[in-house]
């Protein structure tokens, strides 16, 4: 797991007082203070929140899950996408039944706790195939009663939907939320759950491709119970659908006690940068909000590739330019205007950018 940001500048802000050779956080509660102990004394309580679990594909398997579930040929790779560098790939062949990597390594959710789930899925699978999960939050154990076994759960059905579903005890499914599914493309999703086995205290909460969405009952908080037997953890990949292949690409798995931290397309800021044909912020324009962009997305934009000679940068976002397409070839930072990029050597050289949290 990362350090998180705010932890590792506690930690340096420490260091010079203390030695630290062992440091744990307790994270007591999803708002709560956070405690940093070193050496087992506790050093600083502050009010920080947290990345609860961080599921990068760069950090490996041995790091991210718990345990893989994996029939007949399936397989959970690492694969390279062009835009967002290392992905999990789930594959689950046909006449297998799943492909699943059951998280989250290092990580349990307890009763009361307010958590945000959030990934981005690529789904190539055919156009009304029904699976029983893409990502399920599930239960185990042994000393309480089973009886959701899943309570939350994303799948797709023979409409050629995509939906949440969730599962309250006797397995009674209700589809809290549903949209036409997009194969073949990113959709980023964000599922925060407050954990209870009391279903006047749980709740599920979801957000598609940034957007909060109004669920079954018509608002966008869904009053459920969400712990079942003795804890629940999140899986993804591919279960059901055995006919056909498929393939679930998944990207930037974080639990976070925030929906920004949790979020992959960052944190809802309507924040962009803006690229110009000209120094001084003339001629086209074309604005770039937290992501990623390749030369035909800044065409689509009302960019022009080699052609850009300023930018501006507002507080809160750095901008990575590229000289080539798909963010490869030489590269320049910058985190505030740029008003002539004569002066960074990058004068019409912009082919490709990245946007991101600053
Ligand atoms: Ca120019
Ligand atoms: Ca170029």
């Amino acid at each position: 797991m990362k350090t998180p940001p705010a932890i590792a500048t506690l930690l340096l802000a420490s260091s010079a007082l203390l030695t630290l050779t062992h440091c744990t956080k307790n994270m007591n509660g999803p708002d709560g203070p956070t405690t940093v102990t070193a050496n087992n004394s506790t050093v600083a309580t502050i009010g920080i929140q947290s990345l609860l679990f961080d599921g990068d594909a760069a950090l490996g398997a041995s790091n991210v899950w718990k345990v893989l579930n994996v029939e007949g040929d399936g397989a959970i790779t690492v694969d390279t996408d062009p835009v967002y560098g290392q992905v999990w790939k789930f594959y689950k062949p046909a006449g297998s039944h799943r492909t699943e990597g059951h998280g989250a390594k290092n990580y349990q959710a307890a009763e009361g706790d307010d958590i945000y789930i959030g990934w981005r899925s690529k789904l190539d699978i055919p156009a009304n195939q029904n699976t029983n999960a893409v990502f399920q939050w599930k239960a185990y154990g042994s000393t309480l009663p089973m009886t959701q076994n899943f309570p939350i759960v994303v799948s797709t059905n023979s409409s050629g939907n995509l939906h949440l579903m969730h599962y309250a005890p006797g397995k009674i499914g209700t589809e809290v939320w549903v949209t036409p599914l997009s194969r073949n493309t990113w959709n980023s999703m964000v599922l925060r759950i407050k954990v209870s086995r009391d279903a006047n205290i749980g709740f599920i909460e979801f957000w598609y491709n940034g957007v909060k969405q109004t669920l079954v009952n018509g608002t966008q908080r869904y009053p459920a119970r969400t712990l079942d037997a003795d804890f629940c953890d999140p899986k993804f990949g591919v279960y059901g659908g055995d006919p056909a292949n498929i393939t679930n690409y998944v990207h930037a798995i974080k639990i976070a006690s925030s929906y920004a931290e949790a979020a992959p397309d960052g944190n809802g800021s309507t924040l962009s940068a803006t690229l110009y044909q000209n120094c001084s912020y003339a001629g086209w324009s074309a604005a770039f909000g937290i992501g990623a962009y390749t030369t035909a997305d800044i065409t689509a934009k009302g960019g022009v590739n080699n052609d850009a000679s300023s930018l501006k940068v507002p507080a809160g976002l750095k901008a990575t330019l590229f000289d080539g397409d798909n963010f490869t070839g030489d590269s320049l930072v910058l985190t505030a205007d740029g008003s002539c990029l004569k002066n960074n050597n990058f004068n019409d050289k912009v082919s490709s950018l990245k946007v991101t949290p600053n």
